[in-house]
């Protein structure tokens, strides 16, 4: 059976493109798969995390990951810190990995801004850190949204130069899994951005627990051009906002975005975000209502990520401890 490392960072409340772009693949492959889900803490605080919510929103992470069909039962849920092989093995990786690999990196282009001389170190070498989470557990296939392909592609140029430096055959090849449809969804606030967890704008996304008046509120506001809605995709081009609303529509719907406007095509936004409205709230109600209930009882959470991450370090302890050894470190 294929194993798959996933991630996500504890880094606020999960929000509709995580669920589209990430997690619901997640729970589908659960299938098939043997996977472990992690709670990317040490990515987290390459930006500034405040303690005590960073504790709180890994909880709610897990809680979500729970509530939208995650089964840390039958696979394995934890968080990154509590699993030391991935610190060691990024150190590792910050050795063979290239300043002009990291360099070429769009992501921390997009994260640092202009003020690059100002960012952490932490997160110019994100991207080792990603390389080592996969490779500390030999996984071969990684779930992401589209916006993580660079960082796989590094990955694999990463686990090649190990193999080729030290002249052995020890990490695999990684194969992105990259869902179709809405694999990337935008900003509700600039069809150009994507929709992210740390925008300053709560209105730019929707969170996997707002309710259905939330829901309907952010979807109201979201921005959109004058225009109705196009008949056809191509009438899309150069519409970012326009696109990104039929292209929740359509992943949500499980259509494609041409069966949307064949559907809505013509219409005014108002109505058309009545019934965006109805179909994102069928979604995200159910995850948003079992999430209150099992933070109800964080003890319960917080052995559930214990548990996880004693079966997590089982398997990358080994791997681990042989990659040291290949690069000679005395055991
Ligand atoms: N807008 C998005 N559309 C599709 N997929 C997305 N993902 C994130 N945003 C979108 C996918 O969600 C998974 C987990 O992402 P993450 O939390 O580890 O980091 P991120 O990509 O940096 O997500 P955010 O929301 O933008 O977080 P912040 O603001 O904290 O940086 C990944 O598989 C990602 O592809």
């Amino acid at each position: 059976m294929q194993r798959i490392f996933s991630g996500i960072q504890p880094t606020g409340v999960p929000h509709l493109g995580n669920y589209l772009g990430a997690i619901r693949n997640w729970v589908s492959l659960q299938d098939g798969h043997e996977c472990l889900f992690c709670l990317v803490d040490l990515h987290a605080i390459t930006v500034w995390q405040e303690p005590s919510l960073l504790r709180e929103q890994t909880r709610l992470q897990a809680a979500v990951l729970i509530a939208a069909g995650i089964d840390p039962d039958r696979h394995i849920l934890f968080n990154q810190s509590a699993v030391s092989a991935h610190a060691r093995l990024a150190w590792i990786f910050n050795c063979i990995s290239r300043i002009g690999w990291l360099n070429r990196m769009t992501q921390f282009k997009d994260k640092a801004g202009r003020d690059r001389e100002a960012v952490s170190s932490g997160l110019y070498v994100y991207p080792n850190l990603m390389a080592a989470d996969i490779l500390t557990y030999h996984a071969t296939r990684v779930p992401v949204g589209d916006d993580q392909r660079q960082h796989l592609e590094l990955a694999n140029d990463i686990a090649q130069k190990f193999n080729h430096d030290y002249e052995v055959a020890f990490f695999p090849a990684i194969e992105a899994l990259v869902p179709p449809g809405a694999a990337r969804v935008m900003s509700l606030r600039d069809g150009t951005r994507k929709m992210s967890k740390s925008d300053p704008s709560e209105q730019s996304r929707i969170t996997l627990v707002d309710d259905a008046d939330a829901v309907a509120q952010k979807l109201r506001r979201a921005k959109t051009d004058p225009a109705p809605l196009p008949d056809t995709v191509e009438g899309l081009a150069d519409r970012p906002e326009a696109r990104n609303l039929v292209e929740i529509y359509s992943a949500l719907a499980g259509t494609t975005p041409g069966q949307v406007l064949a559907e809505h095509g013509g219409s005014g936004f108002g109505p058309f975000k009545e019934a965006l409205t109805a179909i994102v709230v069928a979604a995200v109600s159910p995850i948003a209502n079992e999430t209150r209930r099992l933070l109800d009882d964080t003890t319960h959470l917080d052995q559930v990520l214990r548990g996880g991450a004693e079966r997590a370090n089982a398997i990358a302890e080994p791997i681990v401890a042989a990659a040291e050894r290949i690069v000679g470190f005395l055991k």
